[in-house]
C-alpha cells in the first residue's frame, strides 16, 4: 500500500513546470512507499493559477501562499518562485509542520539562510534544495569514481557555465519571465544562478572550498525595469569569474556569464587528479569522458562512456541499455530520492544545511569581486 505525498507548488515558472513534471512521472518509474498527489498550486495571478492546474492535473489552487501553507492536506511545501520569497516560504512552511523542497539557490544571501536552516532543524522537516546535475547520471558515476578513489589527489577543478540569453541590451529587466535579471527578486545575476550550480557540484565532488578570488562584471549597466516602466540601475553580475583552493589541496577554476554568444546553457565540468581525469559536458549529458593513466599505453586516451547501462547510476530504472535520459530525468531523480529518503530516514543531499554552503562560496565570491581581493569561505 502507498502513503500520499501531498504536494503544494508555489510558483508556476520554469521550475514550477520540471517539478510538476518530474511528481508525475516519478511513480511509474521509480515505485516507493510514497507516491506524490498534485494538492494544490499557488500563484498570485489566479487565471494563471488555474491555467497551469488543469494542464499539469493539480487538484485546487491558491492565491496566497500562507493560505496553502496553513492547508491541513498537503504535506510537503515546493518551492519554485523567484529567490526573494524563499525564505518567509520556508520559514512558515517549517513552522506549519509540513516538508520543504526549495530551487535553487536556497536563499539570497547566507544570513537568510542560517534563518531557513534553523527554522527547518527546529521544526525537524525533511527537506531538499533542487541542484538537479548532481543527478545527471555521468555526474553521479563522476562522484561513484571519485569516491572509489580511481582519480587519486585531485589537483584541478574546472567548471563553466555559459550563457547567451541577455546580450540585448533592450532585454528589460523584472517581472515574469526576467526576474533573474533583477537583483532586488534574485539577489545576484550568474553567480547564484549559475555558479551556484557549478559550486554545489563541486563541493559534492571535491569536497569544501576554503577561500576564492573573484572578478564580476555587469556589461549592461541599465535596463527598462518590468515592474516600474523606467530605467533603472542593473544590480546583477552578468558574468563572474572565481578561482580558489579546495580544503584538499586541489586548485579550482570557475566561470559563468550570459554573454557568451552561441552557448545556451553551456555546463561544463573537469577533474585532473593523479591517477585519472573526468570530463562532463551538459550538451551531451548521458556521455562522461575519463582518461585513466593505468591503461595500457598503446590504448591510453579519452573514453567516452555512455552512461546508459543498469549498472549505471538510475539507469535500470528506464530503457534498455543504450537508450539515453534528459534533462528533465534529472528532476525525476530527485524526486525519487526524497521519497526514499522518507522510507529510510536518511536525508536527501543536498539538505538545506548542505546547500548552507554553496550560498557561503557564492557570497565569498561577491565579497571578493567588489573588495578586489582573496576572501575566506566562512
Ligand atoms: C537560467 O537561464 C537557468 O534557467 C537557471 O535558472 C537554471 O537553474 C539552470 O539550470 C538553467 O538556466
Amino acid at each position: 500500500m502507498s502513503k500520499e505525498l501531498r504536494i503544494g507548488l508555489v510558483g508556476y515558472g520554469f521550475m514550477g513546470r520540471t517539478h510538476s513534471n518530474a511528481y508525475k512521472q516519478v511513480s511509474q518509474f521509480f515505485p516507493s512507499l510514497y507516491r506524490p498527489v498534485l494538492k494544490a498550486v499557488c500563484a498570485r495571478d489566479e487565471a494563471k493559477a488555474k491555467a497551469f492546474a488543469e494542464n499539469w492535473g493539480y487538484e485546487s489552487i491558491e492565491t496566497d501562499w500562507r493560505k496553502l501553507v496553513a492547508r491541513p492536506d498537503i504535506d510537503a511545501i515546493d518551492i519554485c518562485t523567484p529567490n526573494n520569497l524563499h525564505k518567509d516560504i520556508a520559514i512558515a512552511a517549517a513552522a506549519a509542520g509540513k516538508m520543504v523542497l526549495c530551487e535553487k539557490p536556497l536563499s539570497i544571501t547566507t544570513a537568510e539562510g542560517e534563518e531557513m536552516c534553523a527554522a527547518i532543524e527546529k521544526a525537524g522537516v525533511a527537506n531538499t534544495v533542487w541542484y538537479n546535475y548532481r543527478r545527471v547520471p555521468a555526474v553521479t558515476l563522476a562522484k561513484q569514481l571519485i569516491d572509489e578513489g580511481r582519480l587519486g589527489r585531485i589537483f584541478h577543478y574546472r567548471a563553466n557555465f555559459l550563457q547567451d540569453w541577455t546580450i540585448n541590451a533592450d532585454l528589460p529587466q523584472g517581472g515574469q519571465a526576467l526576474w533573474r535579471l533583477d537583483a532586488q527578486a534574485a539577489g545576484s545575476g550568474v553567480t547564484g544562478d549559475l555558479l551556484a550550480h557549478c559550486i554545489d557540484t563541486a563541493l559534492w565532488l571535491n569536497g569544501s572550498i576554503s577561500d576564492v578570488s573573484a572578478v564580476t562584471e555587469t556589461f549592461v549597466k541599465e535596463r527598462m525595469h518590468n515592474l516600474t516602466g523606467k530605467v533603472e540601475k542593473v544590480g546583477i553580475d552578468d558574468a563572474c569569474t572565481f578561482h580558489c583552493h579546495f580544503k584538499n589541496g586541489s586548485l579550482g577554476l570557475f566561470e559563468s556569464t550570459r554573454y557568451a554568444r552561441g552557448h545556451k546553457a553551456l555546463y561544463t565540468l573537469e577533474i585532473n587528479g593523479e591517477h585519472a581525469s573526468i570530463r562532463w559536458d551538459l550538451h551531451d549529458l548521458h556521455r562522461l569522458q575519463y582518461f585513466d593513466y593505468a591503461d595500457d599505453s598503446i590504448v591510453r586516451g579519452w573514453r567516452s562512456v555512455h552512461v546508459t547501462d543498469g549498472d549505471q547510476p538510475y539507469m535500470k530504472n528506464w530503457w534498455v541499455p543504450g537508450l539515453q535520459i534528459g534533462y528533465e530525468h534529472t528532476f525525476t531523480h530527485q524526486v525519487a530520492d526524497f521519497l526514499k529518503s522518507l522510507e529510510t530516514g536518511t536525508p536527501c543531499s543536498p539538505t538545506f544545511r548542505e546547500s548552507l554552503e554553496t550560498q557561503k562560496v557564492c557570497d565569498a565570491v561577491l565579497a571578493s569581486a567588489k573588495d578586489r581581493c582573496w576572501v575566506d569561505v566562512a
